[in-house]
């Protein structure tokens, strides 16, 4: 592998080159909400829409042959990605969001019944709380959420003693928060859901830009993910499930390309992954996603994690010494993410005052609200760091902070 070099791979992304305001260079530091996109990414797409666009699975003509083939290579080279068993067990979806509700729409309503409880935790994001929440109302189940120690880490004991009960048909769990950065110990987490029958889906959205993923390893049931948070493009997600599990699910959305046969009486589905494909796909966000997957597996997702790793804790090595600033997370696992607040200021106004110095984060509750009232606040400001993150960037935004703590958290 070549040294890892952060100016070699800033300038495969167009959009770093550009000022954020009139002379001020652009901080990008909201990977969390999606990431920025290389050229090759950018390239992938145009190149499909100016030579190979055609709808798949269902011309007979070259283009679409062209264009089935572009699209179902990319299934495989997911697979691969992820360390997926097979092809088969890779659904494209719009994003996690939607990964999460196929599971809860498909999986849940198959499974679950009153008196079953799905287990998730305070950490979570929306997409990965709400979906369970209109469930449960509906079938009459329960969702227990497990609370977090103090220093962000789970509180596994807690895990432990619900999946006890023996009522708890599905454990749902970030991979990594995208508020305090926890990694949560997925294999652990597995076996001890497996141990007592019931299945574990992994929320990956802030895991896969930033480190190796193996579904096979880590033993997972389900695990979703975004294209646009791993530098491919908005409007295309992926739902890794289990082969048994999925051959066995319903359909959740009926339409064209999910079935075997339809009469006027009734239809039968195709099997998994064309089951969970219903219409045209984002096709030409699929290819974009295949670009961004060769592009971070040509630099190496090791090297990306080992960079992510030495600059998140040299951010962090910042952020305790900014007086009146206080640090959300201390987890000794983490993701490349730095949440904080500051004495004196809302974090929508550090958001401001850094965006005016063209630092790009984001304020707010982060879609994290059960996390935020668990931890009494509001709100928190958010840096998240990138694989084109460098030091010189948290250098500028940590001198930034130290000015705002002179002005304002005195
Ligand atoms: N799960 C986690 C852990 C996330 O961080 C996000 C998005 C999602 C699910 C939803 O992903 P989507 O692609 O379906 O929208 N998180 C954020 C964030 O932290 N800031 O903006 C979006």
């Amino acid at each position: 592998m070549p040294p890892y070099d952060v100016s070699q791979i800033r300038a495969d992304f167009p959009i770093l080159a550009h000022p954020h305001h009139a002379d001020v260079p652009l901080i990008y530091l909201d990977n969390g909400a999606t990431s920025q996109k290389p050229q090759v990414v950018l390239d992938a797409m145009t190149h499909f829409y100016t030579h190979t666009n055609a709808n798949v699975h269902r011309g007979l003509h070259k283009l679409s042959e062209e264009s089935t083939a572009a699209y179902e290579a990319v299934r495989h080279k997911v697979a691969r990605f992820i360390n997926a068993g097979s092809w088969r067990e890779i659904i494209f979806t719009h994003g996690t969001t939607e990964s999460i509700n196929l599971v809860a729409q498909s999986w849940g309503r198959a499974n679950l019944k009153p008196g079953h409880i799905i287990l998730s935790t305070v950490m979570e994001h929306h997409a990965n709380i709400v979906p369970w929440q209109l469930l449960a109302k509906e079938l009459g189940c329960e969702v227990q959420y497990v609370n977090i120690h103090p220093d962000g880490t789970l509180d596994l004991d807690r895990v432990d003693a619900i999946l006890r009960t023996g009522k708890v048909r599905l454990l749902t769990v970030a991979h990594v928060s995208n508020v305090l950065g926890t990694v949560n110990p997925i294999q652990q987490l597995t076996y001890m859901a497996h141990a007592v029958g019931a299945v574990i889906l992994v929320d990956g959205a802030q895991a896969v830009s930033h480190q190796a993923v193996d579904v096979s390893a880590l033993g997972v049931d389900f695990y979703a993910f975004s294209g646009h948070k791993m530098c491919g493009p908005t409007g295309v997600g992926v739902l890794y499930g289990r082969r048994t599990l999925l051959e066995l699910m319903p359909p959740w959305i009926g339409g064209g390309d999910m079935i075997e046969r339809v009469t006027l009486e009734g239809s039968t589905y195709a099997p998994p992954p064309a089951r969970f494909e219903a219409g045209t796909p984002p096709i030409a966000e699929v290819i974009g996603l295949g670009a961004a997957i060769d592009y971070l597996t040509g630099i190496g997702m090791s090297a990306i994690h080992a960079h992510l790793s030495q600059l998140t804790a040299y951010a962090l090595g910042w952020l305790v010494d900014v007086s009146g600033v206080h640090g959300v997370g201390r987890a000794p696992k983490r993701g490349p993410v730095v949440s904080f607040t500051m004495d004196g200021l809302h974090p929508h106004d550090i958001a401001q005052l850094l965006d005016a110095q063209g630092i790009a984060v984001r304020a707010g509750h982060h879609c994290a609200m059960p996390l935020h009232t668990a931890l009494g606040l509001n709100a928190t400001v958010r840096a998240s760091l990138a694989l084109y993150t460098n030091r010189a960037e948290i250098d500028a935004f940590a001198h930034a902070l130290e000015e705002l703590s002179y002005v304002y958290a005195r």
